[in-house]
């Protein structure tokens, strides 16, 4: 049948291929398998020899390993400038605190951010979209937060979500207010969170799915993260936060205790903090390129983790201060070579956990009918060799929502 011009197959099978479903604990592999899809959504995925009889067009897809449609479910994505000035300036010596106090990083951004049109955010964020995109990336989270004010803020939520009807990707826009502090407000950072709680969780609600805030000594404090949050609930908007980045407040168990579908960094985490996310069903995102890129040497805890059963995901964090990469593939590797992590978990933590941390987990995440059918068709056929290589990219295919 024809939709808008295009040619849209409303039935659509992918065979001879290696799944990755996802499903249970492991890769739920499945050699010989086949997805269906009908309208957009999986309507079987399994062993061939299972499959209903094939009547509609199908793919033929050589041996290939399909995954999900890979989850960046941590990111930064759209934001005016770079900064790769300051990071010359670290390679200096100066800190990431030093240049910060200094009104470099965060505010830097910020004033790039407010000095762009929409449509400039817009621009200047696809080129890095299609970097995610061309790695296999169907959904992405994408934070405000650079803004600092009502209104740049939501400018940069509709240029988010604006994203998401330029590119065939899913987009869940996040509300970052409580990022930094913005100079206007001369370090009276209480009087900012009463202008994120009242005037700007109001007018991001309609725009944004989640609500998240930085909760650090250079961020703002337990207190100041617990009005944001309770506003965020109030407005029916589900909740994140960035915790444990660089200084241990136990924003991962604030998090925990409001049932947040995620606390993100986590390398200065407790185990009492990952056992009580692990309770609440919080996820453990991880951002191995911000480990990197900081130089960052505590580990996140993943042994209680495991020992507790967090839920873990990888992400990019792409932002132009302290992760500026546009790949999650070398996430997995990063995750794998710098965190420890195991190939089950890596893989897991871009598709089925990284569906968890954005609430999206009945929707994608896994290859199972009544999801979306959201693929990665890659030229391997071996799981591991998408965490293995660093900077070669195996993508054969990407399907969004069946096409
Ligand atoms: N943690 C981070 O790693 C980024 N934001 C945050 O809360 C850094 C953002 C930046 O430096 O621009
Ligand atoms: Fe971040």
């Amino acid at each position: 049948m024809t939709h808008s011009g295009d040619v849209v197959q409303m039935e659509h099978s992918w065979t001879n291929a290696r799944l990755a479903t996802m499903i249970d604990d492991g890769l739920g592999l499945i050699d010989d398998g086949v997805v269906t899809a009908e309208d957009g959504r999986i309507v079987y995925a399994g062993p061939a020899d299972g499959a209903p009889a094939q009547t509609a067009p199908s793919t033929d897809c050589g041996g290939r390993l399909i995954t999900p449609g890979l989850i960046d479910c941590h990111t930064h994505l759209v934001h005016g400038g770079n900064r790769a000035n300051e990071w010359a300036m670290r390679l200096d010596g100066a800190s990431y605190e030093d240049i910060a106090r200094a009104g470099g990083g965060i505010v830097s951004t910020m004033r790039a951010t407010r000095n762009a049109s929409e449509a400039e955010l817009i621009d200047s964020a696809l080129p890095r979209l299609d970097a995610l995109l061309a790695e296999g990336v169907t959904t992405i989270e994408i934070k405000s937060g650079y803004g600092l004010s009502t209104e740049d803020e939501t400018k940069m939520l509709r240029a988010a979500r604006a994203l998401g009807e330029q590119r065939r990707v899913r987009v869940a826009p996040t509300f970052l207010g409580a990022h930094a502090l913005p100079p206007e407000y001369k370090g009276d950072s209480d009087a900012y969170i009463d202008l994120v709680v009242d005037a700007m969780i109001p007018a991001a609600a309609p725009l944004a799915t989640a609500v998240d805030a930085f909760c650090e000594g250079i961020g703002f404090s337990p207190a100041q993260c617990e009005r944001v949050i309770e506003a965020a609930k109030a407005h029916g908007l589900a909740v994140k936060l960035h915790a444990e980045q660089l200084s241990a407040l136990h924003g991962s168990a604030l998090a925990a205790k409001h049932g947040a579908l995620s606390a993100d960094h986590l390398e200065h985490a407790t185990d009492d903090d990952v056992r009580a996310m692990a309770e609440a069903g919080t996820v453990a995102v991880l951002l191995p390129g911000a480990y990197y890129f900081m130089r960052e040497t505590k580990l996140p805890p993943i042994a209680a983790m495991r020992r507790h059963g967090t839920r873990i995901a990888l992400a990019t964090d792409c932002n132009p201060g302290t992760s500026p990469t546009t790949s999650l593939l070398l996430m997995l590797n990063m995750g794998a070579t710098l965190f420890g992590l195991t190939v089950v978990e890596a893989l897991r933590g871009v598709t089925v956990n990284a569906a968890a941390a954005l609430g999206l987990g009945t929707e994608i995440g896994t290859l199972e009918p009544g999801k979306a059918c959201d693929l990665a068709i890659w030229n391997v056929s071996d799981p591991a060799e998408l965490v293995y290589r660093i900077g070669f990219n195996p993508l054969h295919q990407r399907i969004k929502d069946g096409q």
